[in-house]
């Protein structure tokens, strides 16, 4: 039995390895990351603070925890961080636990406008008893309507503005959403998981220096770390998101991978701002390529985007699942997506897709590598060659990215440790 997972794993490489992975919430981890993963700190508990923990023998987990946080203050340039959530979910939770009471109300961006299930009912707000109210939305912008917000903000009376998407193609306008709530006492958050590695890399603005109390950030989009997250705030906040991240919502914190954070955090240190330049500079161009070639690509007005995302609106072709179905057929790994006109209830067939380059761009590509993708799109969806010769082509051009860049040392991507 345990031959058929190796088997089934060894598959699922070699499938990674030959396709064009655009899924804009993943990315690699370079060897050094991985090989925390094989660590011991995967098999111990560390509940607790740096040096006060309930367990023993935690005396260097404590250090890497120490040296993770400093690390994350350094970087992000703020005053308290907690490394401790093992998902953005978590760290959203953590967070509305933090700074709302059920039964508040807080201004979320619709899952159709890009915003995440878990600043929703259905999922961390909603569990945490939160009424949602959607910001009103300014399509062509593809960005909250700051105008229309401020109307509605003193009739609604929010407690906490939630900012940050998961459809992201703009820089948030949280400087004037902190300008409404300090108004009406209300506080901001901005969820950062999509942007974390451009914060990082200074291409996209710090939402807590621009005013945000609280940010929280899932560490694995367009930064270099393992699936897990954080918060970032005030020191004057400090106390009580502890609180609700240990005990609240998280136990032991998956030490392998707090220590694979760790060594992430450096390499963005290192490598951050050029890489976070390539990202934007990759995703304008598979953008225009696109749009050129006749596609409906949000956003001409803006430059069609500000991060590592494209969205194009697919209806003509059959709607996202269609598109996405026949893409993966080729080793075009992307997802369907509703759009800001879309229903929820069209979200198994919603008119787009959403692209991102920030894999590729850690696989080491740019410009002249981002025409070829938009090529290999356009072949495979104007249905131009057989899919058979567009995957042989995909596998041939895949052969010269195989190594994770951005790293102190550059290795093999999928191989297994
Ligand atoms: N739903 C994920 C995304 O793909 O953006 C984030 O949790």
């Amino acid at each position: 039995m345990s031959s058929e997972i190796a088997k089934l794993i060894r598959e699922h490489n070699e499938m990674m390895r030959y396709s064009i992975p655009l899924i804009a919430s993943e990315n690699l981890t370079s060897k050094a990351v991985r090989m925390c993963y094989l660590s011991d700190f995967g098999h111990r508990y560390a509940e607790g603070k740096v040096g006060e923990r309930y367990y023993a023998g935690c005396k260097f987990i404590d250090e890497v925890e120490r040296i993770a946080i400093e690390l994350t203050k350094k970087l992000f340039e703020v005053e308290y961080a907690n490394v401790q959530p093992i998902s953005g979910v978590v760290a959203n939770l953590a967070a509305f636990f933090a700074f709302t009471n059920p039964g508040d109300t807080i201004f979320s961006i619709s899952v159709p406008c890009g915003g995440h299930i878990s600043h929703d009912k259905i999922s961390a707000a909603g569990l945490r008893g939160l009424k949602i109210v959607y910001y009103p939305f300014d399509v062509e912008e593809m960005n909250v309507d700051v105008e229309g917000t401020e109307k509605i903000a003193k009739d609604v009376k929010p407690k906490l503005f939630v900012l940050g998407s998961s459809l992201i193609l703009r820089r948030q306008p949280t400087k004037e959403i902190k300008e409404i709530a300090e108004k009406i006492d209300a506080k901001v958050m901005f969820d950062a998981s999509h942007v974390l590695g451009l914060i990082a890399g200074k291409v996209y603005p710090n939402p807590i220096k621009e005013g945000a109390d609280v940010l929280t950030a899932s560490t694995h989009k367009t930064f270099f770390g393992p699936q897990r997250a954080l918060i970032l705030s005030d020191e004057r906040y400090g106390k009580r998101i502890d609180k609700a991240v240990f005990p609240g919502v998280v136990s032991n914190h998956h030490l392998h991978s707090l220590a694979g954070y760790a060594i992430s955090a450096m390499e963005m240190l290192e490598f951050g701002e050029a890489y976070a330049k390539q990202v934007v500079k990759n995703a304008r161009k598979l953008a225009e390529t696109l749009y050129d070639l006749g596609y409906k690509v949000l956003g001409e007005k803006f430059g069609f985007t500000e991060t590592h995302q494209i969205a194009v609106d697919v209806r003509e072709l059959g709607g996202g699942d269609k598109v996405a179905r026949k893409l993966e057929e080729v080793g075009i790994i992307l997802n369907k997506n509703l759009l800001p006109w879309d229903s929820v209830d069209i979200a198994s067939n919603p008119s787009g897709i959403r692209i991102g380059v920030q894999e590729v761009t850690r696989l080491g590509m740019k410009e002249e590598e981002m025409i070829k993708i938009a090529e290999f799109i356009d072949s495979t969806l104007r249905n131009k060659k057989r899919a058979e010769e567009i995957r042989g082509e995909i596998r041939e051009f895949r052969k010269s990215f195989q190594t994770v860049k951005f790293a102190f040392e550059e290795s093999d991507a999928y191989e297994i440790c």
